[in-house]
């Protein structure tokens, strides 16, 4: 397989350079299949280390990078995503939400790089992420980040921070592997059972480890692996044969630190690393090659018909030509009648995505003015009389956490049902522009061969909500006009309770209104773009057939025809695409 890897890009690059010599109207396809060979060189892989709080995800990232960088502590931690990638320097980059400059510290201090993470991505620095961090990018330049894996640490599910858990939920879509983590000293609790089912939907490989056996005997750690590996067969239905790796992350680190290649043996983390290279080298490549693979040949295919349908338009009777010409016309128009009504159905669903939107948000508001007053009346029971402030505080501190689940659940429903409706939208787009180059070798006598990459590599396939920025839209606490608002304390309860209300449904009205305007502008973006794109590929399909037989037509009603010199080339480049095309299929 690795064979592949050194030999993919230097094929796509030599045909890129041949394609570039048949002529201007050939570079878009060279340009295409050499962006692909930089994708294969740049392929990034977002492996994210997750699991309940504290059961050492920094620590082992850490270890890892061989260098004590992530903060951890003993008391729940890590509040903001961190994605660690390679680069020759260390450099930490924080974004924020909303318009406010990134921050960027490059230093090679790792104390210094330590503390300045701290200040940001931890609970008690910056506490429910009240400095609006949207996610922290480091660079670094351990080895195994040289695969191009991008190691992403994520803050713990199921601590009190509540927060924290919506932000790994909402974060898990950016990710195409996970390493999970258990520990040694409780065994696997509900909480990760359940998470771990939610895992597996988003992710498609998971890795397991079992951290802090250092805690435990070797009988001790036995006995722990098995316990885990059956609760994974029983209790999360994962089948088959699952690897653990025990670790200590702890002695990992230590061991890494000060180059201690027993102890980093013994601590079970070579393991770990040795799997993920084998992994990464081997796997990871494999899936990304095969679809470059799928889509060079594609391009190669558009470029051979392009060339085959110039050449036998230059070679049939002119009056046939002229005859075919004018059937293909006809469907072309045909193609854009269809295209044009297929706009009008995707606009319309465009309007049901977002009425299906307005609703939940209407749901969302008289929901979320149930729960924030269930919320005030627990404050307001208190025995020693009720205390709006008290009331107030518990009410502000209930917003963030709830209207961050509501996001997330708010999303998934929407994505989904964007996600699926586009899906149905490609496939007829593509059968629309299949059938216009069907058409052509059809009418021309070319032999044709359907695509083989169904679009795999093209963006619109990749998640449609890939930038969250602008969703972490700022949830309204209650504002200081709303306090000044309130009358002196000394109220009886009920009047207390009216106040309250009012100020409730005032933010209920606020925050979902927050939510809504973030996700309908996601909505129209997303399907703005996706019409263009398809508009653009319809566009491209007819210049490449229609484009190049009148091409060849124009050039013979002009008596511009050196005809036989013409044939030789365009016989050469189809001979030479035919070949690089059963290279690839062999490969
Ligand atoms: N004994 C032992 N302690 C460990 C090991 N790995 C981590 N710890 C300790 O466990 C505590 C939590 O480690 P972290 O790396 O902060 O855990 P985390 O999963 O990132 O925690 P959150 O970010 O809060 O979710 C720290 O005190 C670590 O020193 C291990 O292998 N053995
Ligand atoms: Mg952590």
């Amino acid at each position: 397989m690795k064979s592949h890897t050194l030999h993919l890009p230097k094929i796509l690059a030599c045909e890129a350079d041949r394609i570039r010599s048949f002529g201007p109207e050939y570079v878009p396809y060279a340009d295409q299949i050499r962006d692909l060979a930089t994708r294969l060189d740049t392929g990034r892989f977002h492996l994210a280390v997750l699991g309940q709080f504290k059961r050492g995800k920094s620590t082992l990232i850490n270890a890892l990078l061989g260098e004590a960088l992530l903060p951890s502590s003993v008391i729940p931690l890590t509040a903001v995503p961190t994605l660690i990638s390679h680069g020759e320097r260390r450099c930490v980059r924080v974004r924020f939400q909303g318009d406010r400059e990134d921050e960027v510290v490059a230093r090679d201090s790792i104390p210094e790089l330590h503390q300045k993470l701290l200040g940001y991505v931890s609970e008690e620095f910056n506490p429910h992420n009240e400095q609006g961090v949207l996610q922290v990018e480091v660079t670094h330049p351990a080895a195994l980040l040289a695969q191009g894996v991008v190691l992403i640490d994520t803050p713990g599910i199921g601590s009190i921070h509540q927060h924290n858990t919506e932000m790994t939920l909402n974060f898990l879509a950016q990710c195409d592997a996970a390493l999970f983590l258990v520990s040694a000293d409780p065994p696997i609790t509900n909480v990760e059972v359940e998470f771990l089912h939610t895992i597996r939907d988003a992710v498609a490989k998971v890795f397991f480890v079992l951290n802090k056996v250092d805690y435990l005997t070797d009988e001790e750690t036995e006995t722990a692996l098995s316990f885990f590996k059956r609760a994974l067969r029983e209790r999360a239905g994962i089948e088959g044969q699952v690897s653990v790796f025990p670790v200590s992350a702890k002695q990992g680190l230590a061991a890494a630190t000060s180059g201690d290649a027993d102890l980093w043996d013994s601590s079970g983390m070579a393991a770990v690393s040795e799997h993920l290279i084998g992994f990464l080298a081997a796997e990871k490549n494999a899936v990304l090659e095969d679809a470059v693979r799928k889509k060079a040949l594609d391009l190669l295919g558009d470029v051979g018909l392009r060339i085959e349908l110039s050449r036998r338009a230059l070679e049939m009777p002119i009056d046939t030509l002229e005859d075919r010409l004018h059937t293909f016309e006809a469907k072309i128009q045909e193609a854009e009648l269809q295209r044009r009504h297929a706009a009008d159905i995707l606009e319309g669903d465009r309007k049901r995505v977002v009425a299906r939107l307005e609703e939940m948000v209407q749901a969302l508001r008289e929901r979320s003015i149930a729960h924030l007053r269930e919320v005030a009346k627990t404050a307001l029971a208190d025995p020693a009389g009720p205390d709006e402030e008290a009331a107030q505080e518990a009410v502000s501190a209930a917003i963030q956490p709830y209207y961050e689940h509501e996001l997330g659940e708010t999303t998934a429903v929407i994505e989904q049902g964007v996600a699926s409706l586009l899906h149905s939208h490609q496939q007829r787009a593509d059968d629309l522009i299949g059938s216009i180059r069907v058409a052509a070798a059809d009418l021309f006598d070319i032999p044709y061969r359907a695509p083989e990459s169904g679009g795999t590599l093209s963006m619109r396939q990749e998640p449609f909500w890939v930038s969250r920025k602008g969703w972490e839209s700022t949830f309204s606490p209650i504002t200081k006009e709303l306090l000044d608002r309130a009358l002196p304390r000394a109220m009886r309860e009920k009047r207390i309770r009216k106040r309250l209300d009012a100020q409730i449904a005032h933010l209920a009205v606020r925050n979902a209104e927050n939510l809504r305007w973030a996700t309908l502008q996601n909505i129209d973006t997303t399907f703005r773009q996706f019409a263009r794109e398809l508009d653009e590929d319809l566009a491209e399909t007819i210049d490449a057939t229609h484009g190049a037989i009148t091409a060849a037509y124009r050039k013979r009603k002009e008596h511009l025809d050196e005809t036989t010199a013409d044939l030789a080339r365009l016989q050469q480049a189809s001979a030479a695409v035919t070949a690089a095309r059963s290279e690839l299929d062999q490969e």
